[in-house]
């Protein structure tokens, strides 16, 4: 389909501004993940003081926030072997050769197990975009050509070079917009600016620095359970385009969100769409989080006064993947 848009020129500016095409080598598959140094690692696993871990995932199952897109749905389980199966082993006959033929012999015995499996787009629930995720006129972060995503998978910036790295682990900050609007969640395609951030940074006591992993609290994923409203990411708030500045300024290494795309569905262009998106992932080369969990964490940061943490968020080693599920872990 022939593209139709005309890139609003502060577009093109901020892209010029953040891009970090060939700041690592015109060979990097990580991105703002490189400034999560050994040191920075280092740092982080200080912040764990107390004890005190907590799941920012969402359930993966059949409930969840997918199905008005049409291209997404939500997981689904479905169990290949269960207490049913007690008794297979009779039943399966004598299929000598035949890939039962294991099982029938495991039956005879006294163990008994159950397996299942699970089908779900990778961006359908608790999530990491990966860098090969978005692009626009014809080219991935780094310059890399939209044609090295293939029918196979990404073959340059997919997940699968951030997972084997184990590169997302590291020090976490949590600006919870919300509380500090003193709401429960921020309005419908409610839009967080950057000034805002640096206000909710400094009245939380909190600083965002170079290789920090940056969680926005707009209480969006609470609306979903209030509501399970189908037109939730519809109507998601979230941060600004402009706030890309202000992310590559202090060298964040990823921001996430609890929202359907970390970024407002409010049009701030007519015709542009996830303008955030295209400045993160494709010019600065930042991996989205997005339906992160964030009501405990939100809790627990406003009862101790503590706002960083450790945050492990490794992403699956799935090959050639533009995106993975995630569960993250904050601890503290
Ligand atoms: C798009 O829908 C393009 O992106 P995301 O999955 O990041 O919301």
């Amino acid at each position: 389909m022939p593209a139709t848009y005309e890139l609003p020129q502060e577009i093109r500016e901020a892209a010029r501004h953040v891009s970090n095409w060939g700041r690592w080598g015109g060979r990097d598959q990580l991105g703002t993940l490189n400034h999560i140094t050994p040191a920075a690692l280092i740092a982080a696993a200080g912040l764990v003081r107390v004890g005190k871990s907590i799941s920012l995932s969402i359930p993966l199952d059949s409930y969840g926030p997918q199905g008005a897109s049409g291209y997404r749905r939500n997981p689904v389980h479905l169990m290949s072997l269960d207490g049913g199966d007690e008794d297979l082993g009779p039943r399966l006959g004598n299929p000598a050769g035949s890939t039962e033929q294991h099982l029938v012999e495991v039956l005879r015995g006294p163990l008994r197990f159950n397996d299942d499996f699970i089908m779900m787009p990778l961006q359908a629930a608790t999530q990491w975009d990966a860098l090969a995720h978005v692009y626009y006129e014809g080219r991935l972060y780094n310059g890399y050509p939209a044609d090295s995503v293939t029918s196979f998978g990404a073959t340059e910036a997919g997940i699968d070079a951030v997972a084997a790295r184990g590169q997302v682990v590291g020090r976490g900050v949590l600006l919870d917009i919300a509380r500090h609007r003193g709401v429960d969640q921020l309005e419908p395609l409610a839009l967080v600016e950057p000034d805002e951030l640096e206000a909710v940074a400094a009245a939380q006591g909190v600083s965002v620095g170079t290789g920090d992993i940056l969680v926005v609290r707009t209480g969006w994923w609470q609306n979903f359970l209030d509501t399970r409203d189908p037109q939730w990411g519809a109507k998601s708030p979230g941060v600004s385009w402009r706030c890309a500045a202000w992310l590559h300024e202090r060298g964040v290494a990823a921001i996430a969100s609890d929202n359907l795309a970390v970024e407002s569905n409010f049009k701030e262009f007519p015709g542009i769409h996830l303008p955030f998106h295209l400045l993160a992932i494709r010019d600065m080369g930042m991996m989205l989080g997005e339906i992160w969990d964030l009501e405990e964490l939100g809790r627990d940061c406003h009862a101790d006064g503590v706002y960083e943490f450790m945050l492990t968020a490794q992403p699956l080693l799935i090959t050639g993947a533009v995106g993975s599920p995630v569960n993250p872990v904050a601890l503290k």
